[in-house]
């Protein structure tokens, strides 16, 4: 089943997971979303899931990377976890997702005027995720700073020659420190702080190598043409549902650091890996949207 990118271009989490497709060489359709709120084609499959980007495999919606590239996994084409690092993959990537992707925002951000923002996108992510203007452009030397030790341990590791941070194949750590690097790149006010980046040792040649992959094979589609492929079975659910949490309970999932309401449904797994959520959609019946545990706050809703 085809899957479906919902993003719009200068999303750093959607280029990693164009990458992704990339590794993979996999054909996916793409729904271009606005990169602010109101995001209609996307919250009524996620229930409210804003952040960019989802993924779609039929009725299984998947929100963040953290669940997006384990069901990509899933598919035809090279692991994102390769061997020798296999899930260590995991914690690289929630470190360049986590800690290092604010310091890369402020590298890339801090330095912006806000005319270059926009009113619309200043006022959605002070109202969202309370960022602070004055207080981002203040700190930009500091975060600068942070994300430079990444290209740093970047360079390191690649001192011995090897291509990617696991030796011969890329997987989703190094797919997480390029999007990082790349959204740096993208932003012309922060193109000294690229080039310091792409300037370390090694660092260069293995985000060519990375850009290398490209995107798989892309096709536009309409949120309307994506919603009528929801209209299928979902996969079964394995896992558990963990206390304090019951099966079926009406349960809302947010992300940390974000005002963005719940997204509610049945809960139908909630351990220590993955939260999946059962909620019934207009013109496509019964979706499963699927999270990493990982950032994410379940309560009963
Ligand atoms: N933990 C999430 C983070 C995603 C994220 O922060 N995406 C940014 C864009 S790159 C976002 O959602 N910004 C608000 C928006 O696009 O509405 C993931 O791994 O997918």
């Amino acid at each position: 089943m085809l899957p479906i990118l919902y993003h719009y271009e200068a999303s750093p989490f959607a280029e990693l997971v164009r990458a992704a497709f990339g590794v993979k060489r996999l054909a996916w359709g793409s729904v271009l979303v606005p990169n602010i709120l109101p995001k209609p084609d996307q919250t009524r499959l996620t229930g409210s899931y804003a952040r960019t980007p989802m993924v779609q495999i039929g009725a299984d919606i998947y929100c963040d990377t953290g669940a997006i590239l384990p069901a990509l996994e899933a598919l035809p084409g090279p692991s994102l976890y390769p061997a020798p690092l296999g899930p260590l993959h995991r914690m690289i990537a929630s470190w360049a997702n986590g800690p290092q992707f604010f310091a890369h925002v402020g590298a890339a951000m801090g330095a912006m005027p806000a005319d270059a923002m926009g009113e619309g996108f200043i006022k959605d992510r002070q109202a969202r995720f309370g960022m602070d203007l004055a207080a981002l452009g203040k700190s930009a030397p500091h975060l600068t700073a942070q994300a430079m030790v990444a290209s740093a341990w970047l360079s390191d590791t690649l001192a011995d020659g090897r291509a990617f941070i696991g030796g011969d194949a890329p997987g989703a750590g190094d797919l997480a420190l390029y999007s990082n690097i790349w959204f740096v790149r993208a932003v012309p006010f922060a193109a000294a702080t690229a080039a310091a980046m792409l300037g370390q040792p090694h660092v260069a040649d293995w985000y060519a190598r990375m850009a290398g992959f490209g995107h798989g094979e892309r096709r536009e589609m309409t949120g309307d043409e994506a919603l009528a492929l929801a209209a299928a079975d979902p996969l079964p659910v394995s896992g558990s549902v963990d206390a304090p949490f019951t099966a079926g309970m009406l349960a809302g999932v947010s992300q940390e650091g974000t005002r963005d309401a719940p997204s509610v449904g049945r809960l139908l797994r909630c351990d220590s890996v993955s939260i999946v959520i059962a909620r019934d959609v207009e013109g496509a019946g019964t979706v499963h949207v699927h999270f990493p545990r990982l950032g994410q706050v379940v309560a009963s809703a």
